[in-house]
C-alpha cells in the first residue's frame, strides 16, 4: 500500500529549511534537486558549524543554496511556501507560525522522504526501545531475503534514500515525537508503538502533549494498515481498546503483545517463556502458534523481551516466517550505545548504554543487570522528573557518579529518596575513574545517563564513543600489568 505519487510539488517553489544537522541538510539538497528555491537558516554562525556540516554547505551553495547563518528564523520575510523545520526546532516558534498562518506548508524531512519515495513504511515509536525494534525488524527482513531501507530518527534521514526507493521496497522507520508532530500524510503500512513515559517536556510543555505527538503514528493510518501497540503498557492498552471499540472500520487493524501473559488477539510470553501468538478465526474459535523461546535472544533485561514481542508481531504482519523471525532472535547483537557491553578489566564489566536519554530508559537498564551496579548518570534532564530514578538508583547501586547540567538536580532526588552514595564529576572520564576505583570483581559499570547529552556532547554517540574510549584504555592498562616486552 503506497503514497499517491505527488510529482515535482516544489518545482519554482520558495523553500526554507531550519537547521543544518543532517534532516535540514537532507532536505535542503532534496528541495534544490526538486527545482525549488531554497533558503537555508541557521541560528550558529559558519565559524560554530562543525568542518563535514561547512564543505556540505558549500556544495549546496554551488548548486544555489542560500543562507542564512547565525541570525533567528524569518520564513515569512523570505516568503516561504514551504517550512522544514529540523526535528530540533521547535514548531511553536513564532516565525513558524506566522509562516504557517500566512499559508505556508509547515512540514519537515520525514514527510518529503514519505512524498518522495514509493516504499511501504514500517514505523517505531514509543519512548523508549525505538532504535532495538527498528534495527530488528531490519535483521529479520534482511535475514527472509529482503533488502529494507532502515533510518529515520536513527542513521541515515529518510529522505536521502526515499527518492530510490520503489513500491517494492520496504522503509522501516524509527519515529521521533518531534518527527511525528511534523507529519501531513505519512502513512505506515505497520505501526509499531513500544511504551509511553515522560520524555522532551522541555520540548512538549506537557506530557499530555508528547503522548498527542506520539499517537500521530496512527493518524492517516486506514483499515488496510496495522497498529502493533504494548497491551502491558496501561496508556497503550487503554488507548488501543477505546480505538479498538469505537474503530467502526476506519481506524487500523489493531495487535497488541504481551509479555504478562496469554491475550486473545496477538502475540505474548508464556510461562515456559516462549512467545505464541493467538489469533481468532472466522467461526469464534481461537488458533494458538508457539513461535520460539525468547531465551534465545540474546539482549538482557524484561523491555527486550517486549522488544522482541514487539518486533515479531511486526515481523508477521509482514508475512514472515517464524522460522526466519526465530534465527533473527538468535543472531541479532546489540545496538551499538544501548546496554553495550564494552568489556571486563579486573572481574568488573563496562557497559555502555549512553542512548538511555530519558528516565524511563536508564530504569529499565537498571533492571536488566543482577551485578552490584556503579552508575554513571546526569546530562540534560529535559524537564524530566528524576523522583522513580532516584528510588531506583538507591535499590538497585553501590555508587552513583553524577555528571553535566542536571547532575545538581539528580543528587538532589538521591538525597530525597535517602541515598547519600553519590559523587560528582565534572566530565564523563572523571565519572568512569572514580568507578573503577570504587568497583570490586562482579560488579559492573553502567552508563546510562537517563538525560541527554547535549550540554555536554555533539550528540549522545559522541557521549558512548568517549565513555569506549576511556574504558579501552582501562581495558589495554588492565592486560599491559604484568607484561614483559
Ligand atoms: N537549530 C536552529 N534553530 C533552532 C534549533 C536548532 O538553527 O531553533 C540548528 C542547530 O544549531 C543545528 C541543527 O538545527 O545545527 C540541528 O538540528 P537537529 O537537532 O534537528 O539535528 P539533526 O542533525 O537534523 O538530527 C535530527 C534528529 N535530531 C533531533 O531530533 C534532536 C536526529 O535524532 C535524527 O537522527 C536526524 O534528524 C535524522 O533524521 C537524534 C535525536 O536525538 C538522534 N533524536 C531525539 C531522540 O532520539 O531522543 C528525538
Amino acid at each position: 500500500m503506497c503514497q499517491v505519487q505527488p510529482g515535482n510539488e516544489w518545482r519554482d517553489r520558495r523553500a526554507y529549511v531550519i537547521g543544518t544537522g543532517k534532516s535540514g541538510l537532507a532536505a535542503a539538497g532534496w528541495l534544490l534537486g526538486q527545482g525549488a528555491t531554497v533558503c537555508l537558516n541557521e541560528s550558529r554562525a559558519l565559524a560554530d558549524l562543525a568542518p563535514e556540516s561547512r564543505a556540505a554547505l558549500a556544495a549546496l551553495e554551488a548548486q544555489g543554496l542560500l543562507l542564512e547563518l547565525g541570525q533567528p528564523c524569518d520564513p515569512l520575510a523570505f516568503g516561504a511556501e514551504l517550512v522544514v523545520p529540523s526535528p530540533g526546532v521547535p514548531l511553536d516558534e513564532p516565525a513558524i507560525r506566522a509562516a504557517g498562518a500566512a499559508g505556508a506548508v509547515i512540514t519537515n524531512e520525514i514527510e518529503l522522504g514519505w512524498r518522495a519515495g514509493r516504499a511501504a513504511v514500517v514505523g517505531v515509536t514509543g519512548s523508549n526501545g525505538k532504535t532495538t525494534v527498528t534495527s530488528l525488524i531490519g535483521h529479520m527482513l534482511r535475514l527472509a531475503g529482503r533488502e529494507p531501507f532502515v533510518g529515520g530518527n536513527i542513521g541515515v534521514p529518510y529522505l536521502q534514500a526515499a527518492p530510490r526507493l520503489t513500491a517494492n521496497d520496504l522503509a522501516v522507520l524509527e519515529l521521533s515525537s518531534f518527527q511525528l508532530e511534523g507529519i501531513l500524510s505519512l502513512r505506515p503500512k505497520v505501526a509499531v508503538f513500544l511504551n509511553l513515559s515522560p520524555d522532551h517536556l522541555n520540548r512538549h510543555k506537557t506530557y499530555a502533549a508528547y503522548q498527542a505527538a506520539k499517537w500521530r503514528i496512527a493518524e492517516f493510518q486506514g483499515p488496510a494498515d496495522w497498529l502493533i501497540l504494548n497491551g502491558d503498557d496501561p496508556l497503550l492498552r487503554r488507548e488501543g481498546e477505546r480505538r479498538l471499540a469505537t474503530a467502526a472500520g476506519g481506524g487500523p487493524r489493531i495487535m497488541f503483545f504481551s509479555a504478562a501473559g496469554p491475550i486473545a488477539n496477538g502475540l505474548w510470553l508464556d510461562e515456559e517463556g516462549w512467545l505464541n501468538l493467538t489469533l481468532p478465526t472466522a467461526d469464534g474459535a481461537v488458533q494458538r502458534q508457539r513461535l520460539l523461546p525468547a531465551a534465545e535472544f540474546a539482549l538482557p533485561g524484561a523491555h527486550n523481551r517486549e522488544n522482541l514481542l514487539a518486533a515479531a508481531a511486526c515481523g508477521l504482519i509482514l508475512g514472515l516466517a517464524p522460522a526466519d523471525i526465530r534465527r533473527a532472535a538468535a543472531t541479532f547483537q546489540a545496538v551499538e550505545h544501548r546496554l553495550e557491553p564494552v568489556g571486563e578489566a579486573a572481574g568488573v564489566l563496562y557497559v555502555n548504554d549512553s542512548k538511555a536519554t530519558n528516565p524511563d530508559a536508564a530504569l529499565k537498564a537498571l533492571d536488566a543487570f543482577t551485578r552490584p551496579l556503579l552508575l554513571i548518570a546526569g546530562g540534560d534532564g529535559k524537564g524530566a522528573s528524576f523522583q522513580e530514578l532516584a528510588a531506583k538508583i538507591a535499590a538497585r547501586t553501590k555508587l552513583a557518579v553524577l555528571i553535566g547540567k542536571d547532575g545538581g538536580r539528580l543528587a538532589a532526588a538521591l538525597r530525597e529518596a535517602g541515598f547519600e552514595r553519590f559523587r560528582q564529576a565534572s566530565s564523563l572520564e572523571e565519572a568512569i575513574d572514580i568507578c573503577r576505583e570504587q568497583a570490586v570483581a562482579g560488579d559492573a559499570v553502567l552508563l546510562s545517563p537517563a538525560c541527554s547529552s547535549l550540554d555536554m556532547f555533539r550528540n549522545y554517540e559522541q557521549r558512548g564513543e568517549v565513555f569506549k574510549a576511556r574504558v579501552k584504555e582501562i581495558l589495554a592498562a588492565r592486560s599491559n600489568v604484568g607484561r614483559r616486552d
